[in-house]
């Protein structure tokens, strides 16, 4: 029997575990329930009463609720790559990912925010997002030496589909200015197979 992983194909925090399924190579054991998590069957409320995508079930029939989480599920299973490091650098690593999850917290309370009438718009929440994104974006930058090009893990598919996501729904915020070294471990990382792979469609 095959995992489940109920997504759908605009949902940054899917995309995260699509990336990481293609990168692990487990894409044979795993199929692509889409879904509209506004609009769920009840099959996948009663996987995840939250109504989040992603959401795993497992052969075993847990229903892992949360990307991280499904992230180290994934990774734990395939040859316990989550080991990867061990003391400082594993919770460097951990730090770093936090960040680029956040670049994405932040974006989607933003993207959120602006789906509401304009009129209601609450610009100090949009501006503190924006604040928040920048900093952390200027964190990575500092930090582009230590994201790896080849076998990526969490810290990078995290990375890199934050900044998918910038380019996807947040344009206006102009991320790769001056942010040439993370700029350019992004056009390379963009090019990766898992990434071509699982881009959203327009819209
Ligand atoms: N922390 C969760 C966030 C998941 C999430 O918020 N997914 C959105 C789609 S981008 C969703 O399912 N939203 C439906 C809702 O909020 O009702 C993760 O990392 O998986």
């Amino acid at each position: 029997m095959k995992m489940k992983l109920y997504c759908n194909l605009t949902s940054p925090y899917a995309r995260k575990v699509r990336v990481a399924i293609q990168e692990l190579g487990l894409a044979e054991r795993i199929e692509e329930a889409v879904i509209d998590p506004l609009n769920p069957p009840p099959e996948f409320l009663a996987a995840n009463p939250l109504s989040r995508v992603p959401t795993l079930m497992t052969e075993r029939g847990t229903a892992l609720p949360d990307s991280r989480i499904i992230l180290d599920y994934l990774m734990q299973r395939k040859a316990g790559l989550i080991a990867r490091w061990r003391g400082t650098r594993h919770w460097e690593d951990l730090r770093r990912t936090q960040m680029a999850d956040g670049i994405l917290d932040a974006a989607v309370a933003s993207v959120m925010e602006k789906r509401r009438p304009e009129s209601i718009h609450y610009t100090p929440f949009l501006d503190r997002q924006s604040a928040v994104i920048h900093r952390a974006l200027d964190a990575l930058q500092a930090e582009t030496g230590h994201l790896a090009q080849t076998t990526p893990g969490r810290c990078e598919i995290s990375s890199g589909v934050a900044l998918a996501y910038l380019d996807f729904r947040l344009p206006y915020l102009e991320w790769r200015k001056n942010r040439d070294a993370l700029a350019d471990w992004f056009a390379a990382f963009a090019q990766r197979p898992s990434m071509q792979k699982t881009q959203p469609p327009a819209g």
